[in-house]
């Protein structure tokens, strides 16, 4: 690891602390001079960039929501020109509520040096052979990943969404040393891998970076035996960066979050009062070093804790807990984010379909399962079987298309999901 790496992570409190207040006060300068959303929701307080003296200052300053990105779709978060943009990505893929985020040239090249972090602390050198498993396309996964394992100089070989069979092909053949994709992708192969009677000895992997969705110390057991690997966590999202925000170390108690990036506060999703170390709430983060699409205290809706505690493997970085739950109703489906208004939306447009359904997630098998139960309108009858594929079809395709998932339609009597969300309360 380089020098630069070693001294951000390793510094004590009152050193980190002085970097962070002179980045966000360039931060808050940046994003009130450019971008109008920051200066009318400071203004509106009575705060100028000027009143933050001290890291205290920044709770002055109001959250940041989701919908208020909606609502500033596609670039009015945006703090610089967009021809000095030189990457966009999207939070949900190509979702209709997709929020846009944009990277300027040192943005990429402080996230490529992020990534290169996130990998050195999980072991991976130069010598590396990086199998990456994520989608590449607006998904932040693959792209940050592949730049960063190039950047240090490990082969890469871009898989993005080859079958699992396909693979342990590229893994066994490559001699891939490095898997990065979801846990339950992970878990997939390790099945695949059982069935097929290949033992994971006769592969190289040794290492396996696994995050975009929530998963348990019961998934990461059995994803190392199953691939003889060991597995660790990271976290991010699009709209502060994508993956890079934090990762475990080899001790497994937390991910250390890049402080010399980000600005992370946990505080109570209902009161918004700020939380001390330990207490589980709602994640915020402020982005310190970002120049095209800078967030001030953006609520992630992700649930975690933080410790400041020393770390035994020497960092000095604050840790999150790992996210296991959310303060919205997004769920995660294959690393796949999904709103369930988003559901909503896809079948007012459906003709035959009511906007009343239940999601359910089966996440007994290797890969996650979406099925979504939905009502047929009072006027169509269940022996017009002809007629219930055709709305079936439609749903199924309509929501496919809309999240890249594999889903599974299950058409229900009008008024059951009323009646099961009344006996359900
Ligand atoms: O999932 C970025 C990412 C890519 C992280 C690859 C790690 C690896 P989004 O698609 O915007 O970005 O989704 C972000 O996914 O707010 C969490 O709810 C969830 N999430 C991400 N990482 C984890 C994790 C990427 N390690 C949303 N554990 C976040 C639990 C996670 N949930």
């Amino acid at each position: 690891m380089s020098t630069k790496l070693e001294k951000y992570e390793t510094m004590d409190r009152e050193e980190i602390r002085q970097i962070q207040l002179e980045r966000l006060q360039v931060t808050v300068n940046r994003a009130y001079r450019n971008v109008a959303f920051y200066r009318n929701l400071m203004d509106k307080h009575g705060i100028v960039p000027e009143d933050i003296t001290s890291l205290d200052d920044l709770s002055r300053i109001p959250f940041t929501t989701r919908e208020d990105l909606l609502k500033n779709q596609p670039y009015g978060m945006f703090a610089i020109p967009l021809r000095e943009v030189v990457r966009l990505h999207s939070s949900s893929g190509t979702t209709r509520e997709p929020i846009v985020v944009g990277y300027s040239r040192n943005d990429i090249e402080h996230w490529t040096e992020l990534m290169t972090r996130v990998l050195y602390t999980a072991g991976v050198d130069r010598d590396d052979i990086v199998q990456i498993a994520f989608d590449y396309g607006l998904f932040t996964g693959a792209l940050g990943f592949h730049y960063g394992a190039e950047r240090i100089g490990a082969t890469v070989i871009p898989c993005s969404r080859l079958n699992a069979n396909k693979q342990i092909v590229v893994m066994r053949n490559y001699r891939s040393t490095v898997l990065v994709c979801t846990p339950t992708f992970a878990l997939h192969i390790a099945n695949v891998l059982k069935n097929e009677g290949i033992s994971p000895a006769e592969l190289s992997l040794k290492i396996g970076l696994f995050g975009s969705e929530p998963w348990s110390e019961v998934i990461r057991k059995e994803i190392e035996e199953g691939l003889h690997i060991n597995a660790l966590d990271n976290y991010g999202l699009s709209e502060i960066m994508g993956p890079g925000v934090s990762v475990e170390c080899y001790e497994k108690n937390g991910l250390h979050i890049f402080e010399d990036h980000f600005i992370p506060e946990v505080i109570d999703p209902k009161t918004g009062e700020s939380l001390p170390d330990g207490e589980k709430g709602e994640l915020v983060l402020t982005t310190i070093t970002k120049e095209a699409f800078p967030m001030i205290r953006y609520r992630t809706g992700d649930y975690t804790s933080l410790d400041h505690s020393t770390c035994p493997c020497g960092r000095t970085l604050v840790r999150m807990s790992r996210v296991s739950e959310r303060t919205d109703d997004m769920i995660v489906v294959q690393g796949i984010n999904v709103y369930p208004s988003q559901i909503e939306q896809i079948l007012t447009e459906i003709e035959g379909a009511e906007p009343h359904y239940r999601l359910r997630v089966d996440r007994n098998g290797a890969l996650d399962e979406l099925e979504v139960w939905v009502e047929v309108s009072s006027h169509i009858f269940f022996d017009e079987v002809k007629k219930m594929s055709a709305i079936e079809e439609q749903i199924q395709k309509r929501i496919e298309e809309t999240f890249g998932l594999s889903i599974k339609v299950r058409l229900v009597e009008p008024g059951s999901i009323k009646k099961w969300k009344e006996n359900s309360v």
